[in-house]
């Protein structure tokens, strides 16, 4: 389901990129290390037409992939925004285009073609699930959990989950902390969705060991080895019964028919950071429907407004799974959106305002930024 009708072009005036701090409300522990502050970037897009709001999922360091903050601040600064800027006038969907003589930097493109998007059909008076042609109001709620002191601690924070009405879960595994961890969610929650995501902590020498996980009926294993091992994936594929989904391995819709030629992976999680944009995500949707795998929305702890995207990009049919698109406060006690995502009934709503459809809270937007740069044509 291609996108239905183009959105209106913007003027661009000028973008200002912010750092901020949001503290956590838990510190989240992957096979990666242990934050306890999302430092994010948010892009609001200055046009002629109106304010856009994006934001840049990299992380502090560059451990889940290459990206980190200070190389997306000056990559965007240095060149992808001027690039834009020199443009002026330009539509969300040329955006990826403009940007695609620089290599990689996908997390930064994404942030700023989501700035363009929103900017252009909040002045069209559209919303972004209506442009994406979703037909689902809100989406299923799956929620990650980190890894922590022991098993026992992990069912008692599952518990808290599933009380909270969470469709899935899915858990986050390192070595060491596997079979043992994943044994005592499911020996807990015998019928509940579960899934684990590995976050490249493995090598192909420890198939034996994954192969231990096929016993829990797990939905599937979440990228258990390296970014680029997309032959060993396929290799450990045929090894398990449990579906390989790939997330790091992901960076573009060539990359995703790529995994799936190669039967490197069974399901993909889509995230629009990691592949260059929402636009990318969509294509990589379509592919997969047309292909019959099955993806879901993935997350990178996201403020209220890639949250909003998520869920709008969640609402795409071809989401059959649930998503890590859980509510604001799994992650936040403050957002900087007035209206940060709820769960209901084991939901989020897809926003109907117009553009992301959530309105930035100035006062928590001034009040977690640590650093601002504004670029003007
Ligand atoms: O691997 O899915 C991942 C967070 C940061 C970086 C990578 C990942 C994650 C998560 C959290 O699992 C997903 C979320 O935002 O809820
Ligand atoms: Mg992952």
């Amino acid at each position: 389901m291609p996108i239905a009708s183009a959105a209106a072009s913007v003027a661009l005036e000028g973008f200002e990129l912010r750092v901020l701090h949001l503290p956590l409300v838990t510190p989240f522990t992957t096979s990666f290390g242990t934050e306890t502050v999302r430092e994010a970037i948010v892009v609001r897009a200055l046009t002629s037409g109106g304010d856009g709001w994006g934001e840049i999922v990299t992380s502090a360091a560059p451990l889940y992939s290459s990206e980190y903050t200070q190389s997306a601040w000056d990559v965007a600064l240095r060149w992808l925004a001027p690039a834009l800027l020199d443009r002026g006038t330009l539509a969300p969907e040329e955006v990826a285009g403009v940007l695609r003589p620089f290599v990689g930097h996908r997390m930064v493109k994404a942030g700023l073609e989501l700035a363009v998007l929103d900017a252009a059909l909040r002045s069209e008076g559209r919303a972004l699930g209506e442009y994406f042609g979703v037909a689902r109001d809100r989406v299923p709620s799956g929620v990650s959990v980190g890894i922590q002191r022991d098993p026992a601690a992990l069912v008692d924070v599952v518990r808290g989950y599933l009380d909270e009405g969470y469709a899935r879960i899915k858990i986050k595994i390192k070595p060491g902390r596997d079979v043992g961890d994943t044994a005592a969610v499911r020996d807990a929650f015998g019928g509940i969705m579960l899934q684990v995501d590995a976050n490249s902590a493995y090598t192909l020498a420890d198939a034996d060991t994954l192969a231990e996980l096929d016993r829990f009926d797990l939905l599937l294993i979440e990228q258990p080895l390296q970014e680029d091992d997309l032959v060993d994936h396929a290799a450990l594929a045929r090894r398990l019964t449990t579906p390989v989904c790939l997330d790091e391995s992901i960076v573009s819709a060539k990359a995703a028919a790529d995994a799936l030629a190669l039967g490197a992976a069974s399901v993909i999680n889509i995230k629009a950071g990691r592949v260059g944009g929402y636009l990318e995500a969509v294509a990589i949707h379509d592919l997969c429907r047309d292909a019959s795998i099955p993806v879901w929305c993935g997350g990178m702890l996201e403020t209220g407004i890639g949250r909003a995207a998520n869920a709008a990009l969640a609402a795409l049919p071809g989401f059959t799974l649930p998503g890590d698109v859980s509510a604001s406060s799994r992650f936040y006690a403050r957002d900087i959106v007035t209206e940060p995502a709820v769960l209901e009934d084991g939901h989020v709503r897809v926003p109907t305002g117009h553009g992301l459809g959530v309105e930035i809270d100035p006062v928590a937007l001034e009040d977690f930024t640590v650093a601002r740069e504004t670029l003007t044509r």
